[in-house]
């Protein structure tokens, strides 16, 4: 890919700070690491056949670095892409807080932002049934912030001393490392069954919201309740959360089982291509802000990160937008070498005593010196401040500054007093004064910690009847990998607790005793949780259409099509028999090399030859592959085109198709000319998915 995208200003102060390192070995000659120039083609070697020479300084050099390449990946998180942005303040904040990067309008801040998986290895597929990290930095004119975040909105665990149980109970099993980068497995299921509090957030995750479409069609949540201060040191509880201009958009489980195993670098390939094609992703960054009288108000902890403060109860209120507009230039570099951290906080941001929150201030710093190996990993480019930094940390693996003088501590005479400290009201960090009650040390998790259901209850609620199939499917197809009756018929119980008829009904997939009512569903609903109600964007940009063809196509129309996606920013292409030229249509993607799950939508040209090709069994189409791609594309629910003779190839794949003057039915436009597809379906690029047309179980 290339670094520069086209038309974009994308310098900014973190970028000059990193050209200051980077480093191209293009026409230069070869040197050894300590700089002498060098032939490391062959080895020194006592006569052409050997044997080698122990003093080969060159060959040892060179396979020493090389056995040392590999550093270890993230225990979790380890799967993951970074790109480079900037956040824009929509105003001056400073009544919220002191933020130096929100207090103007206008203002833009250099960022770094990492999405990843959770449980996967560094070489996972994309697409597995995850949770995904949306870690944000903020490269601000006072210090990093990092708001290392998730597309999901409420956590598993609500006190860190839980999460190594999660985590091993959700990764790959101890004895046999299976299954890979995924919770469909007996240990995972047996310990969300025991674990009540892990409810909400597993319906998130077998919900849409477990498989996105794209990491530009996320949102990304906070998590914990922070704080933010003002100038005063007046403070309010905030969540931090950012949404998608894009709009939100998943993948259904079909699709993204069948991609993992064509794409595995799906997710990836599709963020990097869209900011090289110029489309930057954009995210409004704000808070829902909450009053310290108003925490009494809620039944719930706003501390317990197993729940989520309703946007029908606290709005989202927008403080600036992200932009992301730079592919990395190194991934080991800059996406691996970032070292995330929760306690990166400026002056103006506070932390709260959620129980996770305060164990992850621990954990990030404690994984890094694992990773880096080094305390000094902040000296690493891509983890620099924009500042200088002075204080008297010194020495350690791989220091990279000469710090001069005698003086590392304070306070001192010979330093007058330097390097200096900062009050908060002239600059420095503001601690916030929070009172702490006349505390008694104990064990114990708060009483306002203890009710998993309901906020569960209040998330299935809100999904339409198509997003609660998906929950169910999903949750049959990952509880059903349990082989344990008993891990099975456990977790039906939970989710009882939630929904009788939820319950029933995974129950009936899995083969396990359909449960007697237990709890009232008390029918509570919130806004902003649905995929399917989600606002979507007003336009086609990055949508992607697969143009089917074959010898016989009409040229015509099938280019009249392409030209068209292309004025309104989609990305169409031409799939065919072979790659190349094909009556003057630039073929770049064939019926081996792709297949539908990796396209929104489908358009089909006319043309009298290549339909009868495509709808006769022949050695053209072994495996039927255009049927199979426009039923494919049906089933998923995506948009699907055709014009003239294309439609031909609907009937024979079974596609409900329009009758009579309709040109439209659910996303399946047919009409005879090209020139009268377009606008419908344009509009149902905008819409991507078409809910209705996914089935529905029978009433159990
Ligand atoms: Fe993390 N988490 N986490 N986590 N987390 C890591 O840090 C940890 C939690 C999240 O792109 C690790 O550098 C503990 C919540 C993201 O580099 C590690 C607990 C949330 C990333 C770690 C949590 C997250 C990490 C692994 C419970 C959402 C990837 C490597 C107290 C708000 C950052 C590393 C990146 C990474 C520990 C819980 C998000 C081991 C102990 C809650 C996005 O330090």
């Amino acid at each position: 890919m290339s670094q520069q995208p086209k038309g974009c200003c994308s310098h900014n102060a973190k970028q000059e700070q990193l050209s200051q390192f980077t480093t191209s070995d293009k026409g230069k000659q070869e040197t050894s690491q300590f700089g002498a120039k060098i032939n490391n083609e062959e080895s020194l070697k006592a006569g052409v056949e050997g044997p080698g020479l122990m003093e080969d300084f060159m060959m040892r050099e060179k396979i020493m670095h090389f056995d040392h390449e590999r550093i270890p990946e993230r225990v979790v998180h380890a799967r993951g892409v970074g790109v480079h942005g900037y956040f824009e303040s929509y105003g001056d904040h400073s009544d919220l807080t002191a933020a130096n990067f929100l207090g103007s309008k206008g203002k833009k801040t250099p960022m770094f932002v990492r999405f990843s998986t959770v449980l996967g290895s560094r070489g996972s597929p994309d697409t597995v049934r995850d949770v995904r990290g949306f870690a944000l930095r903020f490269y601000t004119d006072e210090g990093l912030f990092d708001l290392v975040g998730n597309i999901i909105a409420p956590f598993f665990v609500h006190d860190a001393i839980k999460f190594p149980d999660l985590i091993h109970a959700a990764k790959p099993q101890p004895d046999t490392e299976t299954p890979q980068a995924g919770t469909a497995h007996e240990t995972a299921y047996d310990f969300f069954a025991e674990f009540p509090e892990s409810t909400h957030t597993v319906l998130w995750a077998l919900s849409g919201r477990g498989i996105p479409r794209s990491f530009r069609q996320v949102e990304g949540f906070g998590v914990h309740t922070f704080r933010l201060i003002n100038n005063k040191g007046e403070s309010k509880f905030v969540k931090f959360m950012w949404k998608p201009k894009a709009g939100l958009c998943n993948l259904l489980w079909d699709e993204a089982q069948k991609i993992a195993g064509k794409n595995i670098d799906f997710h990836r390939v599709d963020l990097c291509t869209a900011i090289e094609k110029g489309d930057y992703p954009e995210w409004e960054w704000g808070v829902q802000i909450i009053s310290e009288e108003d925490i009494e108000k809620f039944d719930f902890s706003i501390l317990d990160p197993t729940k989520l403060v309703p946007e029908s109860i606290v709005p989202f209120k927008a403080l600036g937008k992200i932009v992301l507009n730079r592919n990395v230039d190194n991934f080991f570099a800059e996406t691996e070498q970032i070292t995330f951290h929760p306690g990166h906080i400026v002056r103006g941001v506070g932390v709260t005593d959620d129980p996770l929150l305060q164990g992850r201030l621990f954990s990030y710093l404690d994984t890094q010196i694992n990773r880096m190996n080094s305390a000094n990993f902040m000296k690493l480019p891509i983890n620099r401040p924009l500042q200088p930094v002075h204080n008297n940390q010194r020495d350690g693996y791989m220091q990279t500054q000469i710090h001069k003088g005698c003086v590392a501590y304070f306070p001192n005479g010979l330093q007058d007093n330097t390097p200096s400290m900062v009050d908060p009201d002239k600059g420095g960090y503001i601690d916030y004064p929070e009172k702490i009650n006349n505390a008694t040390k104990t064990r114990q998790r708060s009483p306002n910690f203890f009710d998993h259901y309901s906020q569960a209850q209040l998330y299935y609620n809100s999904l339409t009847k198509a997003e609660q199939q998906q929950v169910v499917d999903a949750a049959r197809f990952e509880i059903g990998k349990s082989k344990s009756i008993d891990v099975r018929q456990r977790m039906v119980k939970s989710l009882n607790n939630v929904d009788n008829e939820l319950a029933r009904r995974v129950a009936y997939g899995i083969g396990v005793e359909l449960p007697e009512k237990v709890a009232e569903n008390k029918n509570k609903t919130s806004v902003g949780l649905s995929i399917e109600k989600y606002p979507k964007a007003d336009n086609i940009k990055t949508r992607t259409v697969a143009i089917l063809t074959a010898p016989g196509v009409n040229t015509k129309e099938a280019s009249a099509m392409y030209k068209f996606l292309e004025s309104k920013g989609a990305y169409p292409g031409y799939v065919g028999l072979g790659l190349g030229d094909l009556d003057g249509l630039d073929i770049t993607d064939t019926y081996m090399t792709t297949s539908s799950v990796l396209w929104d939508a489908v358009y089909i040209p006319g043309g009298q030859q290549m339909i009868k090709k495509m709808t006769e069994l022949s050695s053209f189409f072994p495996y039927e592959e255009p049927k199979m791609f426009v039923l494919d594309s049906f089933r998923h629910g995506k948009p699907v085109a055709a014009s003239g003779e294309g439609a031909q190839l609907l009937k024979h794949a079974g596609v409900e198709t329009p009758t009579g003057s309709d040109k439209e039915l659910h996303g399946v436009i047919v009409a005879d000319s090209e020139q009268d597809v377009e606008t419908a379906f344009e509009k149902a690029l905008i819409q991507q998915r078409f809910w209705a047309r996914l089935p529905l179980d029978e009433p159990i």
